[in-house]
């Protein structure tokens, strides 16, 4: 039967490796009676981490979706990975999501992943629940818990349930909207005495939350100084959506505690499919609606060992059914031929899937990750997903050289689902060269391409993109002759070459007066100069930013040739280049960390001994630090694995490139004694 948009609830669980996602979401799938057992991570068994990758390693290593009928609603769950190897996973989830479900560690506390993950949702600004998970652990202490979020990120956090004792002793949690005590299998208990002063308190708090957001229920909380339960609710799905409190949630993903009163939670306070869908290119807003025209948005593609490419697609508008789609990246009609719900790793056939609703569709040739599709042409675009640049390179090749093709063209269709992965070739170094997120997201497709092609993959350090350029104004000229039998060769060239802004690469003027060189032989004369460009005069890099003014020359009637023309240009600048002052660049990336703060010590000064200036340190809450620095790109071929060490594990970083910058002295010559090595 069709669900009506209203009736739907997207939620990305989302949090730092570890906390309890998916087995958090198994309980939520047993509870709601989509699987009769909650599994274990152990058991490898669970409806979430079915990939034999996330079994082998027990933990995520993509999002899953899955839904679960709860009070007449249908959730639709997606659960994300933890590690930031997988962030482009999380960030395809916020986009099909209206809130996301933060889950933390009671004992572990905020860490690294929930303050990078809460600003982006900040960015988004997607509501949000948290989920103090781990309940039934040592050193779990929800108020706590609480008063770091506060402090960490700045927010009113308002608990709505508490929790029925703490680590050993922790049974249930007391749910405040409702004021009942649930236990472990959702039976209700009474509420225990010593407990009802705190309640009241956390409850007066909770209520005037509600209030302050809405002038009406302000009004009425102070004419009868309370509110009522329809108020209450009303009011906080109003802050929640404007996101001016979190509320909190606490319980135990191992004992099955605080799992109704998650599910109740979401179907009461989290917002149904209605928020403005990223802005469509043409500027124009769209909104969900169920009438109309189809339209979506394919936010993830994995191939499926069974079903094969498996397209995801949140619905915007109208209905999605068996027939005809339109794909406007590629101006191409196809055939839908069945659309299905996902729970997990079983897809099941449906007639339709409604706007606001998550499922996917198979077998669409033409259909990548980030396109938008519609009933028929010209179709709405969606804005395609903001993902992170990828931060650890690579150059590789086949162990065996005859895999070499088969190895890449796999590696393409990676590419082609998985878009924070990225292959190219290195047309200088005549490599292949691929960025993923991190070592384990490289690890973990190569391990898939041994699994399924037996192609083993050679690594090695990528060839860093230096340039070469000129610092000052020189002349030079040249002269091209050759009398050997038959025609001869000749031309002659004056040039002047100049430094140019960084960025502007290269400039060619004519300044020849007096036609002493024919316009005739300049296309010879620009590709020589292209040429010289393409080999600098230190270590054989490109040069950049350089200007070249050609004002003198002579040609012969008979022997001259834009062949001649084109030797002559060439040396000529090579000559220029050599007394103009040659400096090599680098290039330099504006590298962003995030650490805890008893590493900070250790990462400053590892910065240092890169080259990087630090440009920005500040807390960011959680007892973490953001670092901002600008270092060369040369000095981080291996940042994924030394921030590993210097960090335990424990850090990370994003990177993005931003200028090249003249290096000279002993690292200049260290560059080119290596790069002369090398070759
Ligand atoms: N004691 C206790 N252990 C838990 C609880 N929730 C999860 N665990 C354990 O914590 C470990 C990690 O759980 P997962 O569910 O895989 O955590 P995750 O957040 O999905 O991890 P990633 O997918 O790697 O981000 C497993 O060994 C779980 O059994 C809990 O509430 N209490
Ligand atoms: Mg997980």
């Amino acid at each position: 039967m069709a669900i009506s948009m209203n009736a739907i609830r997207n939620v990305a669980v989302c949090g730092h490796g570890s906390t309890g996602k998916t087995s958090l979401v198994e309980q939520m799938l047993f509870r709601s009676g989509v699987i009769s057992k909650a599994e274990t991570i152990e058991s490898g068994r669970t409806q979430s981490d079915y990939l034999d990758d996330e079994i082998e390693h027990q933990f995520s290593l993509h999002t899953s979706l899955m839904n679960l009928p709860w009070k007449d609603m249908k959730i639709n769950v997606l659960d994300t990975p933890g590690s930031a190897d997988f962030v482009g996973e999380v960030v395809a989830s916020f986009r099909a999501a209206e809130t996301a479900i933060m889950v933390i560690s009671a004992p572990a506390g905020i860490q690294i992943e929930t303050v990078k993950l809460w600003r982006r949702l900040d960015n988004r600004d997607l509501p949000r629940i948290v989920f103090v998970n781990k309940m039934d652990m040592d050193r779990a202490d929800f108020r706590k818990s609480l008063s770091e979020i506060t402090d960490a990120f700045g927010v009113t956090a308002v608990p709505l349930n508490l929790p029925l004792g703490e680590s050993e002793e922790h049974t249930g949690i007391v749910d405040l909207l409702h004021m009942k005590a649930i236990l472990a299998g959702g039976q209700e208990t009474d509420i225990p005495a010593e407990m009802n002063d705190e309640i009241a308190d956390w409850r007066e708090k909770l209520i005037e939350m509600a209030a302050e957001g809405d002038d009406e229920l302000t009004e009425k909380f102070f004419d009868q100084g309370t509110l009522e339960g329809p108020d209450i609710l009303k009011g906080l799905l109003e802050g929640m959506a404007a996101n001016t409190f979190v509320p909190v949630l606490c319980g135990s993903a191992e004992k099955g505690t605080g799992i109704n009163d998650l599910l109740d939670i979401i179907t009461e306070l989290s917002p149904a499919p209605g928020r403005d869908p990223e802005p469509v290119e043409d500027g124009d807003s769209v909104d969900y609606d169920a009438s109309g025209e189809f339209s979506g948005f394919v936010y993830k593609t994995s191939i499926d060992k069974f079903s094969g490419k498996i397209s995801y697609i949140k619905v915007v508008t109208g209905v999605l059914k068996a027939g005809e789609i339109y794909n406007a990246r590629v101006e191409k009609k196809e055939r839908v031929s069945k659309v299905f719900h996902i729970n997990g790793k079983n897809i099941k056939e449906t007639t339709e899937l409604v706007a606001g609703d998550l499922g996917a569709v198979v077998k669409l040739e033409s259909v990548h990750t980030n396109d938008s599709i519609s009933s028929s042409p010209p179709g709405i675009i969606y804005k395609p997903l903001a993902l992170p640049a990828p931060v650890h390179t690579l150059a590789i090749s086949a162990e065996n050289q005859k895999d070499e093709d088969k190895m890449n063209d796999y590696l393409h269709k990676v590419a082609e689902q998985d878009l924070t992965f990225k292959i190219g070739f290195d047309e200088e170094t005549k490599e292949t060269v691929i960025s993923g997120m991190g070592e384990m997201h490289i690890i973990s497709i190569f391990e898939k391409l041994l699994k399924e092609s037996k192609i083993k993959v050679l690594t090695r350090k990528p060839r860093v993109p230096y340039r070469e350029t000129i610092t000052k104004t020189a002349d030079a000229e040249y002269t091209h002759k050759k009398q050997s039998g038959g025609h001869g060769q000749y031309g002659r060239v004056l040039i002047k070459a100049k430094p140019l802004s960084r960025g502007d690469d290269f400039e060619l003027t004519n300044d020849i007066k007096g036609g002493s060189v024919s316009k005739g032989y300049f296309p010879g004369i620009e590709k020589g100069l292209r040429e010289a460009m393409g080999e600098g005069v230190l270590a054989g890099y490109p040069m950049v930013d350089i200007g070249v003014s050609v004002y003198d020359g002579k040609e012969h009637p008979v022997d001259s040739s834009e062949m001649a023309f084109k030797l002559a240009a060439k040396n000529a600048l090579k000559l220029a280049m050599e007394k103009a002052g040659p400096t090599l660049l680098e290039p330099m990336v504006n590298l962003t960390i995030y650490v805890e703060d008893q590493y900070l010590g250790d990462v400053l000064s590892d910065l240092s001994t890169k080259r990087g200036r630090v440009q920005d340190q500040v807390p960011i809450g959680g007892g973490i630090q953001s670092i901002k620095a600008v270092v060369p790109q040369g000095e981080l071929l291996n940042y994924a694995i030394d921030m590993k060490s210097l960090t335990s594990g424990t850090g990370a970083y994003e990177m993005e490139f931003s200028h090249y910058d003249p290096v000279s002295g002993k690292v200049a010559q260290d560059i080119v004694a290596a790069s002369k090595k090398e070759e």
